[in-house]
């Protein structure tokens, strides 16, 4: 085989090796990806309802209990959080657990929230709701 022949062919198969490789690894990232839960919600968790008005969070829990920008849960446990609005568009914000979703009144989202670190995690509303959209602040407290 003249030279300049194989170089070709090495280029070819090179670069075909080089974008099944990326391909590959790829696809087993996306697969690995979990946005709904469907492995989660396999396992045991409690349902808390996120509810946003102009100017606070409400938490629902299963027991009928409610507060009110604080978030109470249990450290390594499973929560499922419906998420909504009663008014406008607000957007539940935990920066430090890397919870970021939109409340939208009439729509339900679904996170899935695990905290295995015992503590207090901020939440702040991200999305602009009004005038009083700088007092929509709220904590997590993760209990041991
Ligand atoms: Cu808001």
């Amino acid at each position: 085989m003249e030279k300049s022949r194989l170089f070709e062919y090495l280029t070819i198969f090179g670069a075909a090796a080089v974008l099944g490789y990326l391909a590959v690894v790829a696809a087993a990232n996306l697969y690995a990806i979990d946005n709904y839960g469907y492995r989660y919600a396999r396992g045991d968790y409690q349902t808390i309802k996120v509810v946003g008005r102009q100017f606070s969070w409400e938490f629902q829990y299963p027991n009928g209990s409610r507060s009110f920008n604080t978030l109470y849960v249990k450290a390594g446990a499973l929560y499922k959080l419906e998420i909504t609005s009663m008014d406008v568009v607000h957007s539940f914000y935990i920066p430090q657990l890397g919870i970021k979703y939109d409340a939208v009144p009439g729509f339900v989202y679904v996170m899935w929230l695990k905290v295995d670190k015992p503590g207090v995690y901020d939440i702040f509303c991200a999305e602009y709701c009004g005038s009083g959209h700088y007092l929509m602040l709220g904590r997590v407290v993760v209990e041991p």
